[in-house]
């Protein structure tokens, strides 16, 4: 059985290790007063954030359209017989259902979409090691498996310079009520039932960055190999420093620097910050 990795643009998994790796994309859309821009393929993730300067205006984020992922998936099954797709938190978009919709609508290839119920490198990791499995020959089924398993340990804390873009894009559950408070600290955001909560609130940004840190050291203590990926929205200063400061206690430990891109970006601002991991 011949299967193919797919996924969106908000996995941020960089042109070249997908061209290496044939990691399909469908790429979300930004729309500035001007026009509307693929990510990662109209407009990269440094034009984006001169743009967001330059025009001081907050762009709005779409899914990709049925057609574009209908066309896509009819290319692959000439070539292939399922593809596993790896796709941002249904929570957040409608991205993982257009794409089960179109899996439906296509004839001759066995879709198997997958709701990372996250977004960006952690969703990066469910298709890296997709990419693995399928070379060594494993199939859909035990892909899926090996997914579920990794949700188990998957984490991801964020924080952000602003709350407000998250709010306004409506992205943000379970702080309604105190966000006029929130604005005047730095909460530590995460995943919870597939939408963007609260964990906690912390007075500064130096306090809140030093708590995800202890919360990743907490887990890198067990005696179990994890994959870490330091995340910035233009702001790889920071992230290199806390990798950094990560290496110092682990220095075997498996990292990466990573991006929020211009769709993610929109939500969580310049300067963001995260940091995700999973039990190798
Ligand atoms: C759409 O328009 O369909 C896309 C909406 C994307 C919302 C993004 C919200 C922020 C996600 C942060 C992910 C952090 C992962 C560590």
């Amino acid at each position: 059985m011949k299967v193919a990795v797919m996924t969106d643009s908000t996995a941020y998994i960089p042109k070249e290790i997908r061209d290496k790796y044939d990691i399909y994309m469908v790429p979300l859309s930004v729309q500035f007063a001007d026009a509307s821009y693929q990510e990662e393929i109209d407009i990269t993730t440094n034009e984006f954030y001169q743009k967001l300067t330059d025009t001081k205006e907050l762009p709005k984020t779409s899914q990709p359209s049925i057609g574009y992922i209908t066309s896509l998936l009819e290319g692959l099954a000439k070539e292939y017989d399922a593809v596993v797709s790896v796709h941002l938190s249904s929570g957040i978009s409608g991205t993982y259902q257009a794409v089960v919709s179109a899996g439906e609508m296509v004839d001759g290839i066995d879709v198997y979409a997958y709701d990372s119920e996250i977004s960006c490198m952690a969703q990066g990791f469910y298709v890296l090691e997709a990419v693995d499995m399928v070379k060594n020959g494993k199939l859909p089924d035990e892909i899926i498996q090996r997914f579920d398993e990794m949700k188990q340990t998957m984490r991801g804390y964020f924080m952000v310079d602003d709350l407000s873009n998250l709010h306004r894009g409506g992205r943000l559950n379970g702080a309604q009520a105190i966000v006029g408070s929130m604005l005047q600290v730095k909460p530590i955001l995460h995943f919870v039932d597939k939408v963007i909560v609260p964990f906690e609130k912390i007075r500064t940004k130096k306090r809140a960055l030093q708590r995800i840190l202890d919360l990743l050291e907490t887990d890198a203590s067990e005696d179990h190999p994890l994959k870490v990926a330091f995340i910035h929205a233009n702001n790889e200063t920071a992230a290199r420093d806390l990798q950094q400061r990560f290496l110092e206690k682990y220095p075997d430990a498996d990292t990466s620097i990573s991006y929020f891109g211009p769709v993610i970006g929109t939500h969580l601002g310049e300067g963001a910050l995260g940091v995700t991991w999973y039990k190798k």
